[in-house]
């Protein structure tokens, strides 16, 4: 039974990628409904309207006698902006709910408890780590109260974001840029600094998609910004955080419902962000070239000893075009 809501667990995970930077402040959910025989019955993700298990639900006329919802998260317990998916699945008449992470949102988690108390069978903890990580951007919110920061480096081998004159266009190859593309409309914000929005006036707009919002940009730092720059178009939103406190940059990003945040600042903000504990991950993409001479991607962090040294943990790598994509954690 087991490997069957294992199999199930990872169908619903598959979903719930698919509402990634659609869900504003919410999780990203999926939920999969398999009949007896483990056939599946119906599917559904959760993409900033109704939840997963509600939209799982809706998309077929019956559901047959002896049915599991297996879903990413426990199911809500509460009357937010849709009603409780816990009334939901006992009205559908679902013999077993089965979900990997406990909801830990103190207004919506009590679900087993009152599954359980319907007399429905309750099995949790499939695949938790891998359902965990899906949603650490929200995990975060919820248990840090601080939305999570991944920065993006691309970089040569040794290490320089730019030559000794200041060219950078382009380091990586043009797949890497892509995947980068898309790692931007994945993400709720993508931050700068007024250097970078300075010296690239980058749009910071990775799609035109009307359908489709377009995540917050954001742009840290005191110095003075030409209302000619790209950033102030209306193609998307724009937050200017016009301070050095990390603390008040996080509280913004929190009031506007920020998860997760694409950190594409240059050396003068990653530096100081790695050194406050502000960056959670590191996306590294690294062209196998070197420069010798340039601008580093990290500067002086006061670190004289090798016993100081900042290790992180590979989470993944692979070879993207002709670069080396690495994603890695802050810390063990
Ligand atoms: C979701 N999608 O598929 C599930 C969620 O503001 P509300 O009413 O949408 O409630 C959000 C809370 O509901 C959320 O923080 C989480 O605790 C719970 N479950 N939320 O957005 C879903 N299953
Ligand atoms: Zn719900």
């Amino acid at each position: 039974m087991s490997d069957l809501y294992d199999d199930a667990m990872r169908h619903a995970l598959s979903l719930a990628l698919r509402g990634e930077g659609r869900t504003g402040s919410n999780p990203i959910v999926g939920a999969v409904i398999i009949d007896s025989d483990g056939q599946l019955v119906a599917e559904g993700f959760h993409a900033g309207g109704d939840h997963a298990e509600v939209v799982a639900i809706k998309s077929v006329s019956s559901i047959p006698a002896g049915s599991t919802i297996v879903v990413t998260l426990e199911p809500c317990n509460h009357t937010g902006k849709t009603g409780p998916c816990v009334d939901a699945i006992i009205a559908a008449g679902i013999s077993r709910v089965v979900y990997a992470v406990t909801d830990p949102n103190p207004i919506a988690s009590g679900g087993a408890e009152r599954l359980r108390a319907a007399g429905i069978e309750v099995v949790s903890g499939i695949l938790e780590p891998a359902a965990r990580f899906f949603n650490r951007a929200w995990l975060s919110v919820v248990e840090r109260n601080r939305p999570l920061f991944i920065w993006k480096i691309a970089a040569t081998l040794d290490g320089k974001t730019a030559a000794a004159d200041g060219t950078s266009q382009w380091i990586t190859s043009e797949t890497s840029r892509e995947f980068v593309s898309l790692l931007r409309r994945n993400s709720d914000a993508i931050l700068i600094g007024t250097g970078t929005a300075l010296a690239d006036n980058p749009s910071l707009v990775p799609h035109d998609d009307e359908d489709i919002k377009n995540p917050l940009r954001v742009v840290m730092g005191n110095r003075e910004l030409p209302s000619d720059l790209q950033i102030f178009d209306d193609r998307a939103e724009l937050l200017l955080v016009q301070s050095h406190s990390f603390e008040i940059l996080s509280q913004s990003l929190l009031e506007k419902g920020v998860k997760q945040v694409f950190v594409e600042a240059g050396s003068e903000l990653g530096t100081a962000m790695l050194q406050a504990g502000y960056i959670d991950e590191i996306m590294l993409f690294q062209a196998p070239t070197i420069l010798g001479s340039g601008r580093n991607f990290v500067s002086d962090l006061g670190i004289s000893t090798l016993t100081d040294r900042m290790d992180l943990k590979i989470l993944a790598h692979r070879q993207i075009g002709n670069d080396l994509f690495t994603h890695m954690k802050v810390g063990k």
